[in-house]
Formats: C-alpha cells, sequence, structure tokens
C-alpha cells in the first residue's frame, strides 16, 4: 500500500515526473533550482548504472556466483541524492543495502561482490583514499549508528567539524532501514548525537519492509516523528532524487556548521527481494507491488529530464554505459575464483591462540582426508 502523502512530506518531482513542489519542499527549492543540468543528468546516469549492477548481482547469485544478494532495486533516488549531497570529506556508515551510495563514493562494485560471495571478511578497505571513507557493511541492525556517532564525537573532539570553513568541515551519515528504527542502539545514537552536538545525519530508508515485517508494525507513529524527539526530522518522497539530494545536501550543511545532528526519513519502497533468499509474493500482494512500480525513480526522472529536453542520444548512451557496467562486474566477477579456506582463521585474534591452532590443523587434516583435496 502506499501510504497517504504527510503534510510534512518534502516532495519535488510528481509520480509521472512533474514538477509539483509540495508546500514542504518550499525551503528546499533554491538548492534545486541552483542545480546544472550536468548534475540532473548524472544522477539520472547513476540511478541507470546502479541498476543494472543490481540486476547483474542479482543474476550471478542465482547463477551460483555470491552467497546472497540484498537488492537495492527501487531505492536507487533515496540513494542517489543523498550520495551526491556529501562532500569528499563527509564519512559514510552503510547498513547492506547500500550498493548504491557506496559505488558513488568510489567502492568498486566488485569489492561489495566479493564480500557477498564469502572471499573478504568486510569487503574494502575505509582508509584507503579511493573508497571515500566510506565503511564497511554491518549486517548487525542499528549498531553502525552508533559507530557513527562515535566518529562524529571523535570530529567534534578533534575540532575537526563546525571551525567555519565549510570546505574543511566534516560530518557523518548512517544509513539504515525501518526494521533497524525499532534497535535500541539506534535510539542510543541519537541521545548521544543530540547531547554532544554530533555532526551526524540519520537517514532513514523506510522501504516498508523489514523482511515480511511491515512498517505498520514497527511503529504506530510516523518514523519521522520518533527521531523528532531527539532532532530535527525530516520526511521526504524517497523516491524523488532531487528531494533527497535537496534535503540531505541541507542537513549535511547545517550538520557540519555545528547545528547538530539531523535526521531524514526518506519515504521509498523495496521493490525486490529482501535478499535473493527471501520470496516476496508470500507476505505481500502484488497490487502493492504495481502501486509502487507506478512510482519507479527512474522513470520519473527519466520523465522530468525528457520534459526539459533531454535527448534520444543521452539516453541511449546511459543504457549503453549501464549495460557495459553490468557486463564489466559479471566478467570480473567470473574470474574472482576462491580463496584458500583457512583464510577464515587469519583475522580471529592478533595473537596465535592454542584453540585456533587446533581447529586450524583439524580443518588441514580434514581436506587432506580426501583423495583429491577438498574443492
Ligand atoms: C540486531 C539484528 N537483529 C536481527 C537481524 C536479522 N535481520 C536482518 S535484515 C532484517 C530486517 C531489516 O529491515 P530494515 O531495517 O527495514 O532494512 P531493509 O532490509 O528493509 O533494508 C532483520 C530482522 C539482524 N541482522 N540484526
Amino acid at each position: 500500500m502506499i501510504p497517504p502523502d504527510d503534510p510534512a512530506l518534502v516532495r519535488i518531482l510528481a509520480a509521472d515526473g512533474s514538477y509539483a513542489p509540495t508546500p514542504a519542499a518550499e525551503p528546499y527549492l533554491e538548492i534545486v533550482d541552483a542545480l546544472p543540468d550536468a548534475d540532473l543528468e548524472q544522477f539520472y546516469r547513476d540511478m541507470a548504472n546502479s541498476r543494472a549492477f543490481d540486476r547483474q548481482a542479482t543474476h550471478l547469485q542465482r547463477q551460483g556466483q555470491l552467497a546472497l544478494w540484498p537488492p537495492s532495486f527501487g531505492q536507487e533516488a533515496a540513494q542517489v541524492g543523498s550520495a551526491r549531497a556529501t562532500r569528499t570529506q563527509d564519512h559514510i556508515f552503510p547498513s547492506y543495502r547500500e550498493h548504491v551510495v557506496c559505488t558513488i563514493r568510489g567502492v568498486d562494485p566488485v569489492d561489495i561482490i566479493r564480500l557477498m560471495r564469502g572471499l573478504t571478511h568486510s569487503g574494502w578497505d575505509a582508509a584507503d583514499p579511493k573508497n571515500g571513507n566510506t565503511r564497511p557493511y554491518t549486517l548487525v541492525l542499528g549498531a553502525h549508528t552508533l559507530h557513527a556517532t562515535g566518529y562524529g564525537m571523535g570530529l567534534v573532539f578533534d575540532g575537526r567539524t563546525a571551525t567555519g570553513e565549510p570546505e574543511r568541515d566534516e560530518a557523518v551519515i548512517v544509513y539504515y532501514g525501518d526494521g533497524a528504527s525499532s534497535q535500541g542502539d539506534v535510539h542510543e545514537a541519537m541521545v548521544f548525537a543530540a547531547s554532544y552536538r554530533v555532526p551526524q545525519v540519520f537517514f532513514l530508508q523506510n522501504n516498508q519492509w523489514a523482511i515480511s515485517v511491515p512498517v505498520a508494525t514497527q511503529s504506530r507513529t510516523p518514523l519521522h516523528l520518533r527521531a523528532a524527539g531527539y532532532m530535527p526530522s525530516i520526511l521526504v518522497d524517497g523516491n524523488d532524487v532531487l528531494a533527497s539530494y535537496a534535503v540531505t545536501k541541507r542537513a549535511l550543511d547545517e550538520a557540519r556548521a555545528g547545528d547538530g545532528p539531523r535526521a531524514i526519513e526518506a519515504m521509498t519502497y523495496r521493490m525486490g527481494a529482501h535478499t535473493t533468499s527471501d520470496d516476496p509474493t508470500k507476505y505481500r500482494t502484488s497490487d502493492e507491488e504495481q502501486s509502487w512500480t507506478l512510482r519507479d525513480p527512474l522513470v520519473r526522472m527519466r520523465a522530468f529530464l525528457q520534459a526539459r529536453g533531454a535527448s534520444d542520444a543521452f539516453f541511449a548512451d546511459v543504457d549503453a554505459e549501464a549495460q557495459a557496467l553490468a557486463d564489466d562486474v559479471r566478467t570480473r566477477t567470473n574470474a574472482l575464483g576462491t580463496i584458500p579456506a583457512e583464510s577464515m582463521f587469519a583475522h580471529v585474534y592478533s595473537d596465535p591462540h592454542p584453540l585456533v591452532a587446533e581447529q586450524r590443523a583439524w580443518l588441514a587434516d580434514y581436506e587432506a582426508s580426501f583423495e583429491e583435496g577438498a574443492s
């Protein structure tokens, strides 16, 4: 079901792509109006690329190349808008569905694949500049909101924010879901973030479902009102990339300037399964899915750009780039191979430990017991 519009909702593009700001969007229009055509086109390009990557990764899982894939299908506008609103010096704390955010920040899509294939413990090195200050995925719901708040407190203590030089001030943004919003960790993070005026944006993607639990069961009040108990909280149409960009940009600017944390609830929809191990037809209706298909974020932005005169050649170029990206991901995934099983013992303790040594020896004996070796 599509939730009825809340008067607090910030939306700039209607579902048909027409420019139709809601009253709550008025304060954000100057941000959107200042965007050059190149940025608007980049937003669409990002969404098309990430959808192609996500679809490819889903296929690769079905073909046995990955253990699991949590699709970002449907959440592209919330992620592109918010990620494009960050600055280079900001710090990103994703959950596990933020493929769009991570790749925009510079993470190689195949590094996300390597994580989901079980080849690495965390996928990428957050300290490597090419990864754009993007921390590893956290599968423990809500735990990383505390990591982000702790990091942001460090920014305050170290004088790396609210210096009066916006080009230099740093902020953190943490992504989490409607289900995670019920975790105590999230609320504790909000208490500390508010108390210490942490330069942090809590970006909640309300995709309507926590696996098979609908958001109406998670909370009897709109989720943005939960966060409003701690800090200014904004409700945005997460399928509108322009609105997502504008509210996140302002929230990050205010956070960096020392005004304290901000919360954003981006109303969106998980158009795919929770993960490739899930079958959403068991708990939601096709009527519901179809009603959200009518709000597809890519279709909306495409219609907006077309009305502004974007050419067929532009869309053909975007499609070709997205296809090339998906092909490249497929080629490199198929070449990934495997890793020695004993690497699982490598990072358990920093010093040698007798129990780990015993288990490593047991595994080596077990593998040697196969005539042709374990495969
Ligand atoms: C602390 C914790 N409890 C339970 C789980 C199992 N679990 C994994 S995903 C999920 C639902 C999360 O829903 P939501 O926060 O809305 O995010 P979404 O997957 O929809 O993006 C649950 C319960 C977990 N990973 N961590």
